[in-house]
């Protein structure tokens, strides 16, 4: 029989619809830690929650599931009906996908034992980030990290396996509902985004090896924090303003940081008298975020130390977290601590 090689066709009739976040995983399996394949189960069984998240939020103003729910989480903070509704998809798409034993969650006070035996990772998750903006109609995320178990499989989950520092993820990322739905995900070898196709219901690579601009003039903080926060802050803040830098603020961590990474600024949510400890959640907001800065050449503090570094001791810790470009962060770090941050 008579063949012939396969040649792409390079008409605009065959244009390309780009890498689906499927065969992106499939190549860069090697890429994967413990490259097993059960990781990358582990991040579609999150990219599909999010699709099912996605076309919710879409749809939020007319499917009745805005507004509260009625009831607070652990962190006394109201919870919205699509954060119950978020946390129930991402829960259950774990559960099914059978390669995760324990979650954390911003919106259950205790971890979730999934019952999963042969289960190798533990996943923190908000499942919905910013979500009093939902009403409103403003950009929210959902935001992970991926952990190891520390323990043997098929043995009850210890305190050891749920409380792990940031450098230990295994793999990191959000999932941005915004002008368009975007997951942005890291395994320890750069950053990379996906934007979903939803007529095709597919993630494509659309942003390959994200690096941060070092230098940025985006100044993100929450404006009415700044009277409770610490003096040097506030210095940190008018030098940025004499030097011509711009402030943005959406009020969604996702958002905020997103822009910042592809734009270039820092991130401050600093501790204030009322919130001594900050606001942000180290084990489900700023631990992967941080590694996702690293990853793209990015820094993230405390104002201490690296948020990666930190030795949590509880499931809802929060931590003050500076986060940003190399520039801003490190005049933020010397400000506070009279040297640079490395
Ligand atoms: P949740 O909506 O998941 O509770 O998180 C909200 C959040 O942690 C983060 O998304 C925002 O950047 C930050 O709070 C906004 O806080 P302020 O209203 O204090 O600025």
């Amino acid at each position: 029989m008579k063949t012939k090689p396969y040649k792409q066709d390079t008409s605009p009739l065959g244009y390309a619809v780009g890498v689906t976040l499927d065969r992106f995983i499939k190549s860069n399996q090697a890429d994967f830690p413990y490259a097993t394949g059960e990781l990358s189960q582990l991040l579609r069984d999150i990219a599909f929650a999010s699709k099912i998240v996605s076309r919710e939020i879409s749809r939020a103003g007319l499917s009745q599931v805005t507004g509260a729910f009625g009831q607070t989480n652990v962190q006394g903070e109201e919870q919205q009906k699509m954060d119950v509704i978020a946390n129930i998809r991402f829960t259950r798409a774990l559960t099914k996908g059978g390669e995760v034993c324990a979650v954390v969650s911003e919106e259950d006070d205790e971890v979730i034992d999934l019952q999963n035996k042969t289960g190798k990772y533990v996943v923190a998750i908000d499942p919905l980030d910013g979500s009093s903006n939902i009403d409103v109609n403003v950009s929210i995320g959902t935001i992970f990290s991926i952990y190891r178990r520390v323990t043997p499989v098929g043995s009850p989950i210890r305190q050891e396996d749920v409380l792990q520092k940031g450098s230990e993820q295994v793999a990191a990322g959000y999932v941005l509902y915004g002008s368009s739905t975007m997951l942005v995900f890291t395994t320890g070898k750069g950053v990379n985004a996906f934007t979903y196709e939803r007529s095709l219901g597919e993630f494509f690579l659309s942003h390959q090896d994200i690096l941060a601009p070092a230098v940025g003039n985006i100044v993100t903080i929450n404006d009415g924090l700044t009277p409770e926060a610490d003096p040097r802050i506030i210095d940190f803040l008018s030098s940025c303003k004499l030097k011509g830098c711009t402030s943005r603020y959406i009020g969604s961590l996702v958002a905020d940081f997103h822009r910042n990474l592809l734009k270039g600024g820092i991130y401050l949510y600093p501790a204030t008298t009322t919130n001594p400890h900050g606001k942000i959640r180290l084990a489900y907001e700023a631990n992967a975020l941080a590694f996702l800065a690293e990853q793209a050449g990015a820094k993230a503090t405390d104002g201490k130390q690296r948020i990666l570094d930190i030795t949590p001791l509880s499931l809802h810790q929060r931590t003050p977290i500076f986060i940003g470009s190399v520039e801003l962060v490190d005049e933020l770090f010397a400000c506070l601590n009279g040297q640079r941050f490395s």
